[in-house]
């Protein structure tokens, strides 16, 4: 197994960090390539300190990027988790963070050419039925800052915002029909609006629901309930054996305490979330406005129009979203987030040899 150089580039997307790749920088075969890309990121180890990944699920993560073959899009992006202390990579899930990274990376490497002020690139998400989101890019140029850059929760500095907006997503939003199931003894909603995730009220699981995620980790009982939880979801929700994938998410959902309009607690789902994901989030916005789901439950009353905000440990997150019932399922009509995101590092990224 060569040990020779790849063209990486190394982003922030939102809350998360990755390594960026074109398609045709990696081996076309998926096992060679997973094994390729434990060697860049340091995994298995939990400090990931042979590699470039940063030792927590939120920063070893990859996006593989390509001209698209769909007349739809511009570009098609496949999320690869890279777990950090086992040699596994899935693609189980997409990233919404990572994708708000996509249409600047896209634009740096020519994929995309940049117009004036901003530009627009439509992103094929590959993992699962992801569909096609447009990314309203703010155009990068020699400036480092400017006048128009945000700051998003969970990210101390301001840069070029990147606007999401996402289709309608193609599965059921309810996956076992019901708006509450009982899972491992626990009353849940069971959701996906792009990210299967399960939200758990704080109260059904004993908790306050505003801990910090180093104390819901130190819960040992807690952990084990929510894995429980997850495993039973999982089955229930037609994603099979679900004990060796990141997904489903558990949000642990409780009302509001600092003006917005949920607040939760997210296993990702071994460790938890220092903020929320992005599809992640829609899915709890969705699953709340979802009549007689857990969700609805908690949200506050005040809610107005089209945006709910999600509280997490490091701030909240907004979510604008259009739920249509029509009498039938429910279903997402559209969403669309702000995040961030910003180029650190482009140039060679060295794995370590395949020999063990
Ligand atoms: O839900 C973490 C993240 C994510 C996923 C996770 C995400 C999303 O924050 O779209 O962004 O839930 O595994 O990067």
């Amino acid at each position: 197994m060569s040990a020779d150089g790849i063209r990486c580039m190394l982003m922030r997307g939102g809350t998360s960090k990755g390594a960026y790749f074109l398609a045709d920088d990696l081996p076309g075969d998926r096992a060679e390539r997973d094994d390729l890309l434990l060697r860049v990121l340091g995994s298995p180890d939990a400090r990931q300190i042979d590699g470039i990944g940063g030792g927590h699920p939120l920063t070893s993560k990859v996006a593989v990027v390509s001209a698209s073959a769909d007349s739809g899009a511009d570009v098609d992006y496949l999320f690869l988790q890279v777990q950090v202390d086992e040699p596994i990579v899935s693609d189980s899930q997409t990233c919404g963070n990572l994708l708000a990274g996509v249409g600047p990376f896209a634009i740096e490497r020519g994929l995309v050419e940049a117009r004036d002020q901003t530009t627009d690139v439509r992103i094929r998400v590959m993992n699962g039925h992801g569909g096609t989101a447009i990314a309203h890019v703010a155009t990068p140029g020699e400036r480092v800052e400017y006048a128009g850059d945000v700051r998003i929760s969970g990210v101390p500095f301001a840069a070029a915002a990147v606007s999401l907006e996402f289709p309608p997503a193609s599965g059921p939003l309810l996956p076992t029909g019901h708006a509450t199931d009982v899972l491992a003894g626990l009353t849940v909603t069971c959701v996906d609006a792009g990210m299967p995730v399960v939200l758990v009220t704080a109260d059904a699981l004993g908790i306050a629901g505003d801990e910090t995620p180093a104390e819901l980790e130190g819960d040992a009982a807690l952990r084990g309930r929510v894995e429980a939880l997850r495993l039973a979801a999982g089955s229930a929700m037609g994603l099979g054996d679900v004990s060796a994938t990141t997904v489903p998410k558990i949000s642990i959902v409780s009302p509001a305490s600092n003006g917005g309009d949920i607040a939760t607690r997210t296993f990702i789902p071994r460790r938890v979330h220092t903020s929320i994901g992005v599809v992640g989030a829609i899915s709890v916005a969705a699953g709340a406005l979802v009549p007689g789901s857990v969700g609805g439950g908690v949200l506050g009353s005040a809610r107005t129009g089209s945006r709910v905000r999600i509280e997490h440990p490091t701030g909240f997150f907004d979510v604008e979203i259009e739920l249509e019932t029509n009498g039938g399922s429910p279903r997402v009509a559209r969403s669309a987030v702000i995040r961030t995101a910003r180029k650190l590092f482009d140039g060679t990224v060295w794995p370590r040899s395949g020999a063990e």
